[in-house]
């Protein structure tokens, strides 16, 4: 009989820097599930690779004095180290620069047009370069910067091609909120809020300002707008309209897409309307997963917080790295990265429960019997609960991981490692160890210990894949006894089974001493990385490469800029960015609300002189009216208020 066919893809990451553990996590669990489903018996298909087209990447090339190829080659040799030293059993390894898939890209693009979904126009509105995103006005945050990374966006004006949303709308609003398409589903109300009820816009997809992508086939003025590009990488590389490869057909609809919330958008909205377009099945699952943060910002390159993943993996190995991130991220919600909560788990759940567990078992079979139990037996009603508990593991461990809910399937299994280490303090074996006439008993507790870790270990080796195959040696469990169809049974292994003293597993981390050496090596290392980026990359010259277009002295004299002193400020109720400010302007006073809150603290704003626009129409934010706005710039550190100094009198007009 063939094998049931499965199908995880991790997003295509952006080679415009060095790999970072925030892209760990997501590789990371789509590892886990597909080596889980491949121990279940499917032909399981995973796929992850690199999105490397695009005006960033151009732009990265072009300040390193490389061409963008050469550029992208260099970094995807360590995105694919990484994933080495991370033990990653990808199937497929796909960069969008590869000849097939711009062969696709190009076809699917044509189709597209061909159908009736692509049509020429021209694009007028906000762009964000890091983010490779068009936003509309209503889109755009408080300080009418980029919803996603908060940088200022430069209006773009071209000729290009748009493709027809609206004809999609209805499918994808019923796909979001009466299927399991997104997981968790509570997010889908606030797409079909903010994106869908508002009316579906057409997506722009081409642009003509750069040439780092792929030409449009009929028009080689435009290149395929890089999401476009992007997202067809899950069926192009399985071989849809080119000949590179042949099981579209087998693998399409994908079983689960995992990504990030930033780009949940894409996946839930843009990728289903492509594929309604060219007539495709819609992929049964999109699992979306909050950010790995550091001190409450999401990890990336630009914000220099990056923890280099092979800095942690040489300390600790692969496999507490994975178990780490894997254990803290609940599916939806954001994980803080911590050096301390990361060393405490590695002590906690895998020295001294797994480990513990593992070599206490193992020195006692050695210790008692000389490393082969005896086959006499002698149970005990103590011994059902334990059973049933490690008896449960395996289906509810299915369930969970259907759910791509990694988080839950490891809390259950080190529930059933925590029980087998209070199934031995019930059962005292040391003592039975001293009575002769308890050795049958002593067997029999022994034996159920292994037994149980080998089903423990089998069940943990798709997350852990390095160590526990360490385990399976120690404990005496053959490659059958550690199979799938074997881990819903007690009593695989078998009765005389001879154990094998090995090395300590996890050894336990000094806390104390470990944290201080790690944070020295993290600092410098995080110092070097930030070193390497770009005056843009650090926010050094926040504003875009695209300015807006140029405007005469009569246009600027109508923003009327003027000195004010804040004389009380208080955060907005209902909001966490916005903060109210009473100003003392020169003419009465007057109320301004600003998107500051994460910056600044009311008091650090209280007696202090600032420029703000003074004719701006009155708006009102989270319920509180503002009557103009604070000049304040973005920088690599945050929003920086402009302060002004105190000689100047409030009311004066700045020019
Ligand atoms: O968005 N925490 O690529 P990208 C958790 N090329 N996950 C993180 C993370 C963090 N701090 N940082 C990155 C792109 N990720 C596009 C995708 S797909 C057709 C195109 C992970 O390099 C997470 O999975 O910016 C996120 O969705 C992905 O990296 C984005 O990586």
């Amino acid at each position: 009989m063939s094998k049931k066919p499965f199908y995880i893809t991790t997003p295509i990451y952006y080679p415009s820097g060095d790999p970072h553990i925030g892209h760990c996590y997501t590789t990371t669990a789509c590892d886990s599930i597909a080596r889980y489903k491949r121990m279940q018996g499917y032909d399981v298909m995973f796929l992850t690779g690199t999105d490397e087209h695009g005006l960033k990447i151009e732009q990265k090339a072009a300040a390193a004095g490389v061409t963008p190829k050469e550029y992208v080659d260099g970094i995807v040799e360590k995105f694919k180290a990484l994933w080495n030293c991370m033990n990653i059993s990808y199937d497929r390894y796909i960069r969008t620069t590869d000849d097939y898939h711009v062969e696709s890209v190009q076809k699917i693009f044509k189709e597209l047009y061909d159908k009736g979904y692509i049509y020429k126009g021209e694009y007028s509105g906000k762009y964000c370069t890091p983010c490779e995103s068009f936003w509309t006005d209503s889109q755009l945050d408080e300080n009418g910067c980029c919803p996603e990374c908060h940088r200022p966006v430069a209006l773009a004006k071209e000729e290009a091609y748009f493709m027809k949303m609206s004809p999609f709308a209805d499918r994808i609003e019923k796909l979001l909120l009466d299927t399991d398409y997104l997981r968790p589903k509570t997010r889908a109300v606030e797409l079909v809020n903010n994106f869908i009820k508002p009316g579906l816009e057409d997506l722009c997809v081409s642009r003509t300002t750069f040439k780092w992508g792929v030409p449009v086939s009929f028009d080689e003025e435009h290149v395929v707008y890089v999401w476009i590009d992007a997202l067809s990488n899950y069926i192009t590389a399985l071989g849809y309209l080119n000949g590179a490869h042949d099981d579209f057909d087998t693998f399409w609809p994908a079983d689960v897409h995992m990504v990030a919330k930033d780009i949940m958008r894409f996946h839930a909205i843009i990728w289903p309307a492509m594929l309604m377009a060219l007539d495709l099945p819609l992929p049964k699952h999109l699992a979306v997963h909050g950010w790995i943060t550091f001190n409450g910002e999401k990890m990336s390159k630009s914000l220099g917080n990056v923890i280099d993943p092979f800095i942690l993996s040489e300390r600790y190995g692969a496999d507490a790295i994975r178990y780490h991130i894997l254990r803290e991220m609940a599916l939806g919600a954001d994980s803080s990265f911590s050096n301390e909560i990361m060393i405490n788990r590695i002590n906690a759940d895998l020295a001294n429960g797994l480990g513990n567990l593992v070599s206490r078992t193992v020195a006692m079979a050695d210790k008692y019997f000389g490393g082969t139990l005896p086959i006499e037996r002698e149970a005990d009603a103590v011994d059902d609960d334990f059973k049933a508990v490690i008896l449960g593991l395996c289906p509810a461990v299915d369930g969970y991981i259907d759910e791509t809910k990694i988080k839950q399937a490891l809390e259950e299994i080190f529930k059933a490692v925590d029980r087998a280490n209070k199934y031995i303090d019930e059962t005292e074996p040391w003592k039975l160890g001293k009575d002769d006439s308890k050795k049958a008993r002593l067997a029999t507790v022994l034996y159920n210990l292994l037994d149980g870790i080998r089903i423990i270990s089998a069940l943990l080796a798709p997350f852990m894949p390095t160590v526990m195959p360490k385990v399976w040696e120690q404990i005496g469990a053959s490659e059958d006894d550690v199979k799938y169809e074997n881990l819903g049974k007690f009593g695989v292994l078998p009765e005389n089974v001879t154990v094998h003293k090995g090395e300590i597993l996890f050894p336990r981390i000094d806390v104390e001493k470990e944290i201080a050496e790690l944070n020295e090596l993290l600092e410098k290392s995080m110092a070097d990385a930030k070193s390497k980026l770009s005056a843009d990359e650090k926010g050094e010259t926040a504003e875009p490469i695209e300015l807006a277009p140029e405007i005469t002295i009569d246009d600027f004299a109508k923003v009327e800029l003027r000195v004010g002193k804040v004389t009380a400020c208080e955060k907005v109720k209902k909001s966490s960015k916005l903060l109210c400010l009473q100003i003392d302007d020169g003419m009465g006073g007057r109320q301004v609300v600003s998107g500051i809150a994460k910056y600044y603290k009311p008091e650090d704003l209280i007696g202090r002189k600032v420029q703000f626009v003074a004719n701006l129409k009155p708006c009102t934010l989270c319920g509180t009216e503002s009557n103009g706005m604070i000049c304040a710039a973005d920088t690599a550190d945050g929003v920086k208020v402009i302060f002004v100094d105190d000689s100047i009198p409030v009311g004066s007009k700045i020019r």
